[in-house]
């Protein structure tokens, strides 16, 4: 465990001042077949994947597929398949904890309280994101320091002591403006919602669109007032 510790100084040192493909690409090289990426299809996570899949980064793509997904996410999953022609894996919850959730508390348990909305994402995607960790030492995400006052306090390039791993998010400093430049100018396929005044797209359920000048995230569990608006994939600092 502290050796991969120690590997997070090195990566430090290592990526320095490279621009993010190439810091992708040294990644890649220095923890190879132990680094993967995140994808959960938003415009964020489709300029990365489009970095990886166009510059063939050997750097394993995964889904949460949490079963409560939107259609237009699926269609954009299909769409980056067919475009990139490269394998995207999906880890999906484990079949007898989504069972006895629904036996013991119906599809809608999230709505009533943050206890159970934190049960609900801990089946459906902390315990699935724990699997899909193992064994790597490089977990790549689409977070930027704008989303949010909770990720503003993150950093590009942090030691993630729960899954001891390396998180790297290539465009935390990115604003949206400028992902959606990307995304135009490279004709990146993207959500459809996008359009549809959503920028952060979770489960359906959990998502709603914001109004002009709403914060990115607010759309997410917006019935929660007291909570950091995170499901406990991104640990804050
Ligand atoms: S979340 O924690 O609130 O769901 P958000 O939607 O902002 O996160 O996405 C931040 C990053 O978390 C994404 O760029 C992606 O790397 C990862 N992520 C979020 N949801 C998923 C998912 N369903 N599958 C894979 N990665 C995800
Ligand atoms: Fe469950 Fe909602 Fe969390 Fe998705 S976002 S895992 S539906 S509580």
């Amino acid at each position: 465990m502290g050796n991969t510790r120690m590997l997070f100084e090195k990566a430090k040192e290592m990526i320095g001042e490279l621009d993010m493909t190439a810091a992708l690409r040294k990644l890649a090289e220095n923890h190879k077949d132990k680094i993967v990426f995140s994808t959960s299809f938003g415009l964020e996570d489709q300029v990365i994947s489009h970095l990886i899949f166009s510059n063939h980064i050997p750097i394993k793509v995964f889904t949460l597929e949490t079963g409560r997904l939107f259609p237009e996410t699926y269609s954009v999953w299909n769409r980056t398949l067919e475009i990139y022609k490269e394998k995207i894996e999906a880890f999906f919850p484990q079949m007898d904890s989504v069972e006895q959730l629904l036996r013991d508390k119906g599809p809608f348990s999230f709505y009533e309280s943050i206890e159970n909305r934190k049960e609900c994402c801990g089946i459906r995607k902390v315990e699935p994101l724990r699997r899909a960790l193992l064994g790597n030492q490089v977990w790549i995400t689409g977070i930027r320091k704008e989303q949010s006052m909770n990720r503003a306090g993150m950093q590009n390039l942090e030691w993630d002591e729960l899954h001891q791993v390396i998180k790297y998010h290539p465009l935390f400093d990115w604003n949206a403006e400028e992902v959606k430049k990307y995304i135009t100018e490279n004709n990146i396929p993207y959500n459809a919602l996008h359009d549809k005044g959503f920028p952060s797209i979770g489960c359906q359920p959990c998502t709603r669109a914001v109004k002009q000048g709403e914060d990115e995230r607010s759309g997410r569990w917006w019935w929660e007032n007291n909570s950091k608006q995170e499901c406990g994939l991104h640990q804050s600092h």
